[in-house]
């Protein structure tokens, strides 16, 4: 690879998740774990790549928590904010900066954002009818209200996005609609509200998206056909108090849409980051010069990031388009859909309170919804750690550092190569590449069992080779070697085993300084003395399982008694 290519900058980002609640199983295979394999990829390939999320911290998702609590949005945001950022740093998602929408910075990029559309001639005020609550003495934006879809019929739908079918909604859309507080039927009443011409962009935005054949099906599927039936203009500034002040004198008690908003966050946690290197300027490489932007977001995010925020950008037209959008399909629960309402869900953090992260890592890597809907099951899990994970990868290293480790714990002297050392030889040069394009291409399920597919070789050539019955010091030095390998291509997978193996070589530095192409090369050379060996990992027993499924149980019928 050139010089030039491995230079690639690239900006990854994951959706903002909402602070109103903390992250499960599904979000974290939705639009983190697969972002921070990449990112961790690109790092070691020497890209110039940096990893950016943070809080989405306004919209009725964190008001309508806030009222059902009895507390205020920002002690809801609070709340949140650190439950989510502690869970993803245990599970080793690996930002370079996690910010909050709700910081100074951001409120003021999101309103000059606003100010020079509005300059360009992009936003319009109208008057305009919205749902209003009789009984709260309040307008219904957005999740405060709900009904029926327009579009599919689907019952107590939220007033911003149809969960069946998946469309951009408006409340006053609604049919039979209702006040989730009180559950009244709203009026309609007269306010006015600034619009995103959002419906100028169809032209431009089909030919920018027809070009983009490096995207995923869904998105572009999804966008094209959207732009098809018409695009519409857009509200973008709401009657609330929480939120980013609408930056305009007859603004009075307006905010911002969260959905405005929350994007332009990416651009403001770049910023943060770059303060944070003590070079503010350094944002506008990513946001300005040459760059591949990623978002990694949820399936219900498509419409935002396809459309919307493309179309804000190219309003704007002082920063980079998305590159790649990509998004996973949804996660079930043993084998029912996945609901926070209903308590029927797995959180990130009562998860890694029970099992190292790596192991969940590997499971929900393993059954990455790329194409289909997967489905998370607790036996599954046990399942895939002892009979995959374990067997294959954690025997091959256990098996190679003991023996190892019982020759003084030195790396012994190779001998001549028989055809079946060239064959393991072949998977220390070629895997790094084999696993590297397919993180590339997105392809993270046939990345990890291209990884697992190393292990599994050098497995099956200790086996074959059974060092316990005659002296063979080539098998050992080729097995350390192989181990060097998976090491390294194992960080942007199980970033804390990459690790622990790498001590347990006694290699200099960490695995996570090493270049990802250097995994090809025999570089533990004979004589080579390795560390203190332990146990790579425990068995799950039926026992713990059960166990941890009572104790989640109980959290869920708590939650479904409220
Ligand atoms: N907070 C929706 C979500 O968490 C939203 C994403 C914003 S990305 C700019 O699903
Ligand atoms: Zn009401």
């Amino acid at each position: 690879m050139s010089e030039k290519e491995r230079m690639e900058r690239i900006l990854v980002t994951s959706a903002l998740p909402y602070a109103n609640g903390p992250v499960h199983v599904g979000h974290a295979i939705g639009a983190y774990l697969p972002a921070d394999v990449y990112t961790r990829y690109h790092r070691m390939k020497g890209s110039d790549v940096i990893y950016i999320c943070g809080t989405d911290e306004h919209g009725t998702p964190i008001t309508v928590t806030a009222e059902q609590e009895g507390i205020s949005p920002k002690d809801v945001v609070d709340k949140y904010h650190r439950i989510i950022r502690d869970a993803f740093k245990k599970l080793g998602i690996s930002f370079d900066n996690f910010s909050r929408t709700t910081n100074e910075l951001h409120y003021k990029n999101a309103q000059d954002f606003f100010l020079r559309i509005l300059e360009r001639g992009y936003v319009y005020k109208k008057k305009v009818k919205r749902p209003y609550c009789e009984n709260c003495k309040r307008f219904l934006p957005d999740r405060f209200v709900k009904g029926i879809c327009p579009y599919c019929n689907a019952r107590d739908q939220r007033g911003d996005q149809c969960e069946a079918c998946g469309k951009q909604l408006e409340p006053h859309e609604l049919r039979d609609s209702y006040c989730i507080i009180c559950k009244k039927k709203p009026v309609e009443k007269e306010t006015k509200h600034w619009f995103f011409k959002l419906s100028e962009f169809s032209s431009r935005l089909r030919d920018w998206i027809s070009k983009n054949k490096h995207w995923p099906e869904n998105a572009r599927n999804f966008a094209l056909g959207w732009i098809s039936e018409g695009l519409e203009d857009r509200a973008i500034t709401r009657d609330l108090d929480w939120g980013v002040p609408v930056p305009l004198d007859n603004a009075k008690g307006k905010v911002l849409y969260v959905w405005f908003d929350a994007p332009i966050g990416y651009i403001s946690s770049t910023q943060e980051w770059a303060i944070g290197q003590k070079r503010p300027d350094l944002w506008k490489k990513y946001w300005k010069d040459k760059c591949k932007i990623v978002h990694f977001i949820g399936k219900d995010n498509i419409p935002f990031h396809a459309i919307i925020w493309p179309a804000m950008l190219m309003a704007h037209q002082g920063y980079n388009l998305p590159w790649q959008i990509s998004s996973n399909e949804y996660l079930n629960l043993e084998g029912k859909k996945m609901s926070t309402s209903r308590g029927w869900v797995l959180w990130l953090h009562d998860f890694l309170e029970e099992f190292e992260p790596d192991l969940l890592r590997y499971y929900l890597l393993s059954i990455n919804p790329e194409k289909h809907d997967a489905d998370f099951s607790l036996r599954e899990f046990q399942h895939k750690i002892n009979n995959e994970l374990i067997a294959t990868y954690g025997n091959f290293v256990n098996r190679t550092l003991t023996f190892i480790s019982r020759n003084d714990s030195i790396v012994p002297e190779i001998g001549e190569f028989d055809e079946l050392d060239d064959e393991m030889l072949e998977f220390i040069r070629k895997s790094p590449e084999r696993v590297g394009k397919r993180i590339e291409r997105f392809k993270f399920l046939d990345s990890l069992k291209e990884l697992m597919r190393t292990a599994k070789f050098g497995n099956e050539y200790f086996q074959k080779k059974e060092p316990w019955k005659k002296e063979n010091s080539t098998t050992l030095y080729l097995c350390a070697n192989l181990t060097r390998t998976l090491a390294i291509l194992s960080v942007p997978f199980l970033p804390f085993t990459a690790e622990r193996i790498w001590k347990m070589l006694n290699l200099r530095d960490s695995v996570f300084e090493q270049e990802w192409n250097s995994a090809s090369e025999l570089a533990i050379k004979e004589g080579h003395k390795i560390g203190k060996i332990e146990l790579l990992f425990r068995k799950i027993d039926n026992a713990q399982i059960e166990r941890f499924r009572e104790k989640v149980r109980i959290k869920l019928d708590e939650k479904n008694e409220r």
